[in-house]
């Protein structure tokens, strides 16, 4: 009997220890959806999501079911870093396969702004064995916002007779808001 509580002390004690490295005030916020299998026409399918809101950067791990080198996707990852203005202020296309490029746009309204694309620095990840993608951007890429929620929607047109749409939770849906680990 003894034995079993000393043995639940300890347990609790571990888990409080958990606990407090997680609400570190320094540390960064993220999230993780699983968007599910919803999609299953196409091997780009989203499956999971994690953002990370870093006191440096901005991070998107996308997984999906089948990545391939040779495939006719593209994902679009909408980046909301203003509350006061509709929509996302930023907007990333990366071509789910290999050979063509990724660029990052401005967006108001959820239409695409100027003639140029964004400026900053960016960059993807492709884990093609891995399935997964991560698009990384230096918070300066948004105005170092104090907090940015994520969207995205993946188009598949393999089959161009029936394309195939999968919008992360839904249309024009976000992750929460995320504030970065930056100290205010
Ligand atoms: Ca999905
Ligand atoms: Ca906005």
């Amino acid at each position: 009997m003894l034995l079993n509580r000393t043995r639940t002390a300890l347990a609790l004690a571990a888990a409080a220890t958990v606990v407090l490295t997680t609400v570190s005030p320094a540390s960064a916020e993220s999230t993780v959806v699983a968007d599910g299998a919803d999609a299953a026409a196409s091997r780009t399918d989203i499956l999971k999501v994690r953002v990370a809101h870093a006191d440096r950067r901005v991070e998107v791990k996308v997984r999906f079911d089948d990545l391939r080198k040779k495939a006719d996707a593209s994902l679009t990852v909408y980046v909301d870093s203003d509350p006061e203005a509709n929509g996302p202020e930023r907007v990333v296309g990366l071509p789910l396969f290999s050979g063509a490029d990724y660029a990052m746009w401005r967006m108001e309204d959820w239409e695409h702004v100027g003639n140029e694309p964004v400026t900053c620095r960016y960059g993807a990840d492709y884990r093609w064995r891995r399935d997964v993608v991560v698009l990384s951007a230096r918070r300066g890429c948004f105005g170092k916002p104090d907090e940015v929620r994520v969207g995205m929607r993946m188009r598949d047109v393999a089959d161009a007779s029936h394309p195939v749409t999968d919008w992360l939770i839904g249309r024009r849906d976000f992750t929460e808001w995320l504030a970065s680990g930056q100290p205010a």
